[in-house]
């Protein structure tokens, strides 16, 4: 049979159940049309080449169909027959819808902005192995935000310091005390010793306490010595580990969550370099997309932003959210966290733009309180029960000191 662009446009057709659907929105290369550059995408994404083609088989139930265009806004949908892909492969996905499309010359720029998953390719992935459900499996957060803090400068801390300021935190009541992107195994706080000493705080501030106390651990490293590192924790008492599944990719978190399911640790993924993706708003892959693989590969908890009121860029924070909560043929939600610039005095906006079932993250806006790391605690903690009271901060603030004094500090604005 011959194979020909043409063949990959069908403006009548109608996608079955179980296609993956994919939407683009894309600039033209010069002197191309939507049509000719929408079926070169289905093409090159496909089983299409620049050349036309005879093949023997009939190979066209593998080919993908350009089927939608909307050209006020230069969105096309592209229907893939699940045959297309290898189960329970993000990395074969990826290079299929995702893959040589990203840099072809019909396009001058393309974006994949959305995909509805049939339960024909979801069903091939794990998901998370536990989602929302860490809160109380793990931690004791049922009913409230979980509250992180990683400790500050983010890379730098001596062990016994990075210890310090955690047992401080735990104290003023955050649960989880989590690594930053960047620090792993480095000379000046090495991970074995960390985490050692990490845990044996975490025990005695239990004990004080009486709350579970966890720790994001930042396993991140080539994949070999990651899993060494997922024993490592498992060994030490840990339910979580975190991982920086941008810089890390697809496949070496998968590995992990197989390691993961059968240690019965949870996945806190930190989303480092997704903006490489996701920033410029016509090109690469949208935050969404990326929201999307991360559930399907397994993560438990994934930073999606702050809907605007911290100190990073956010594409569309709730609607993530709401993806990462939404029915996926019974697979299990994932726990944002919300992150990057937080403090006590946006907290309150940030749970009314994304409710509750969340983790609120705050680093610089815990350990920059004017009285110190357990002070700055207990005053996110404060702003999170006067959010749960319906109080205002200042109302709350009256009877509770360490808040006054943040909000006194930053306000309710957003730093930058
Ligand atoms: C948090 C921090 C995290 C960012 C990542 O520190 O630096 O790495 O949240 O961004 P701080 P995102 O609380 O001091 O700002 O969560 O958007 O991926
Ligand atoms: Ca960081």
């Amino acid at each position: 049979m011959g194979i020909q662009y043409d063949d990959f446009l069908d403006e009548s057709y109608a996608p079955g159940d179980a296609d993956l659907l994919c939407t683009f929105r894309l600039a033209p290369g010069e002197g191309m049309s939507l049509e000719a550059a929408a079926a070169r995408v289905a093409s090159e994404s496909s089983n299409g080449t620049w050349a036309a083609l005879d093949v023997e088989s009939d190979i066209s139930r593998l080919s993908a169909m350009a089927y939608d265009l909307e050209r006020e806004t230069n969105t096309v949908r592209v229907a893939y027959p699940p045959e297309l892909f290898e189960p329970g492969s993000l990395p074969q996905i990826l290079s299929c819808i995702a893959g040589n499309i990203m840099g072809m010359k019909a396009v001058d720029t393309i974006r994949l902005v959305d995909c509805e998953w049939p339960e024909s390719v979801v069903s091939g992935f794990p998901g998370p192995g536990f989602g929302p459900a860490v809160k109380s499996e793990f931690l004791d957060a049922t009913d409230r935000p979980a509250l992180a803090t990683v400790p500050k400068p983010k890379v730098g801390l001596p062990t016994s310091e990075h210890v310090r300021v955690a047992r401080e935190a735990w104290l003023g009541g955050v649960d989880l005390l989590k690594d930053d992107e960047n620090l792993t195994d480095q000379a000046f706080n090495p991970f074995r010793e960390r985490v050692v000493d990490s845990f044996a705080a975490r025990d005695e501030v239990q004990d004080e306490t009486g709350e579970r106390k966890d720790y994001l651990v930042n396993v991140t490293a080539e994949t070999t010595e990651m899993l060494e590192r997922v024993d490592f924790v498992h060994e030490q008492g840990g339910s979580f580990v975190m991982v920086d599944i941008i810089t890390c990719g697809w496949s070496a978190l998968q590995t992990v969550r197989e390691r993961c399911e059968e240690l019965g640790l949870a996945i806190h993924a930190h989303r480092a370099m997704h903006a490489a993706f996701d920033r410029l708003p016509h090109h690469g892959v949208s935050m969404r997309v990326l929201a999307q693989w991360a559930r399907l590969a397994g993560v438990d908890h994934l930073h999606t932003g702050t809907a605007g009121f911290g100190k990073l860029e956010n594409e569309d924070t709730a609607g993530i959210n709401e993806w990462l909560r939404s029915d996926l043929y019974g697979m299990k939600e994932v726990l944002p966290t919300a992150s990057g610039g937080l403090h006590p005095g946006v907290v309150p906006q940030v749970l009314d733009a994304l409710g509750p079932e969340l983790i609120v993250q705050a680093g610089g806006g815990i350990h920059g309180h004017p009285d110190g790391t357990r002070a700055g605690a207990m005053a996110l903690r404060q702003s999170v029960e006067a959010w749960q009271e319906g109080v205002s901060l200042e109302e709350y603030a009256k009877s509770h000191p360490e808040l006054r004094v943040a909000v006194e500090k930053w306000g309710s604005e957003s730093p930058r």
